[in-house]
């Protein structure tokens, strides 16, 4: 017995040999100033859109849910920023964000969400169930932890294909108490698979607060039982995104297995258009604003450091608002699909 435990352990720490030293979250790298304008851009973009579609959903064009993203900008332009050509990227309903930084139009996902012919699923899916295989993004998913299995399973295809891609898997705080999620990180630290497991901590899931849903609320340690490394991460400040983004790709890449990143983040609405939000004060939400808002953190070191002037930043809000209001006049002007769609893109 002696043997054989002293035979296990032997094994045991020649693998650990082989893993390099679990990384600490690195400190934020400064941005140059083109870095800077893009991020705001980016981070703009978002917004107007997201705000636009709130103004639509009222107006009564969009049906269904819609979960908006205002706060959270910064995680996914600052993963967004750290990726290639190829990488990938999973997420749950909170997607409109995602889908605008992996580069997909204004006018495919506004005409989605109105449900129009010309949305990226024709119409047919709405807000949460949107596609591009093109642009790398694979959803769009409603049931709630349903992308964490499929997007290590879009890392798994990775590993046998061989190529050197990455599957960016955000989910939330709530999600992450789900079943199979921890079924997805045994799997992906056993055969090392090339996925980041991106929490998108946003202290809500609906109306509960973290520390009423989960018994540990440092996510980043939501992968110890699997050797599975993780990071804190200031979700606010898009830098420290992008800082931990490199990190993250590079330990992916490197053939070092899966990894998580807690982002503390910020939602400003309620969980979809139809919450009120009297689960939290106005001042929490007023604070958060006020202190820690991720355009307005950028805009005020581009002022200070003379990279651009009130003028330069109120043209950009300006090009950024006219690409939102042509996907608005798109998506409220399209078609409607065809009644023969009904019996397209389904298995029968
Ligand atoms: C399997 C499943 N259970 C419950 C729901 C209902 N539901 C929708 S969103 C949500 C909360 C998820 O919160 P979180 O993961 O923190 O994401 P967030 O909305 O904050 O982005 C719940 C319980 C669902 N869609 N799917
Ligand atoms: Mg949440």
């Amino acid at each position: 017995m002696a043997t054989a435990a002293r035979k296990t352990s032997a094994k045991t720490k020649k693998a650990d040999s082989k893993t390099p030293p679990a990384p600490r979250t690195p400190a934020p790298v400064e941005f140059t100033k083109e870095q800077e304008l893009k991020a705001y851009r980016e981070m703009l973009l978002i917004r107007r859109f997201e705000e636009k579609a709130g103004q639509l959903y009222g107006m009564g064009y969009i049906g269904g849910f819609c979960h908006l993203y205002i706060g959270q900008e910064a995680v996914v332009t600052g993963m967004a920023m750290a990726i290639k050509e190829g990488d990938q990227m999973i997420t749950a309903y909170r997607d409109h964000g995602h889908m605008l930084a992996m580069d997909m139009s204004a006018r495919g996902v506004m005409a989605e969400l109105t449900g129009r012919r010309g949305g990226y699923s024709k119409g047919k899916g709405g807000s949460m169930h949107m596609f591009s295989k093109e642009k790398n993004f694979y959803g769009g998913h409603g049931i709630v932890g349903a992308q964490v299995s499929l997007g290590t399973g879009l890392a798994f295809a990775n590993k046998y294909r061989g190529n050197d891609a990455v599957s960016l898997t955000y989910f939330g705080d709530g999600a992450s108490n789900q079943g199979q999620v921890y079924e997805s990180f045994n799997m992906a630290s056993l055969w090392k698979l090339p996925v980041i497991y991106i929490i998108e901590n946003n202290r809500y899931a609906m109306g509960t607060a973290v520390t009423r849903s989960s018994a540990e609320t440092d996510f980043s340690q939501r992968g110890a039982s699997f050797r599975i490394p993780g990071i804190q991460v200031d979700g606010m400040d898009v830098r420290a995104v992008k800082s931990a983004a490199d990190l993250a790709v590079e330990w992916c890449r490197s053939g070092n297995g899966p990894i998580i990143l807690d982002m503390q983040t910020y939602r400003y609405r309620g969980h979809s258009m139809s919450d009120p939000a009297k689960y939290r004060s106005k001042d929490e939400v007023q604070k958060m604003r006020s202190e820690h808002d991720p355009i307005e953190q950028v805009k005020n070191r581009l002022l200070a450091n003379n990279w651009a002037s009130e003028d330069e930043l109120k043209a950009i809000d300006k090009e950024v608002r006219e690409i939102v209001a042509d996907a608005a006049e798109f998506a409220q002007n399209d078609p409607e699909p065809d009644a023969s769609e009904l019996y397209t893109d389904i298995l029968l």
